[in-house]
């Protein structure tokens, strides 16, 4: 007869406490979007830039979080510290950029993410994705007047 599950409230808990801030413990990779949150780099002339690196043995991007102060064009840096070969799928105005990092490579793309708003990247090949090898770009800034919604306004709780 199997075994009767002992019941729980739903909790909160901490990466560590469920197993899914390591490689290999209850799951194969860290769960996904636990990398560091960054901002990237900004010039003197608004060029953004900024470099993210894929941690050996953690199936993760640091930072998994980017986030452009605003909309416009961002040199990306991408850093392959593990021991597999992976690769990025990166989004773009117009058409998503693919690059290539075989172990202990790097690549560089220069992205133009113009609308506010989240962007995720990854490794989709092996589905490295699907086991956590994804992050955001977040884009901040108002949604420019043309593409606000055109809608009441909502009544407020
Ligand atoms: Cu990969």
């Amino acid at each position: 007869m199997e075994a009767m599950a002992t019941p729980t409230e739903q909790r909160a808990v901490t990466l560590s406490d469920v197993g899914l801030d390591t490689q290999n413990k209850a799951t194969i990779g860290r769960v996904l979007a636990t990398g560091k949150i960054e901002q990237a780099k900004e010039d003197s002339d608004g060029r953004m830039s900024a470099t993210i690196r894929i941690q050996p043995d953690q199936l993760v991007f640091e930072p998994s979080v980017l986030v452009l102060p605003h909309g416009g064009q961002v040199e990306l840096e991408l850093i392959n510290d593990d021991k597999n070969t992976h690769c990025a799928l990166l989004p773009s105005n117009g058409d998503s950029q693919f690059i290539w990092l075989v172990n202990h490579s790097r690549g560089t793309a220069t992205l133009s993410l113009d609308g506010p708003g989240y962007y995720w990247f990854s490794s989709p090949t092996g589905n490295d994705e699907g086991r956590g090898l994804t992050g955001a770009i977040v884009v901040m800034g108002d949604t420019p007047p043309e593409a606000r919604l055109d809608r009441p306004t909502q009544p407020r709780p």
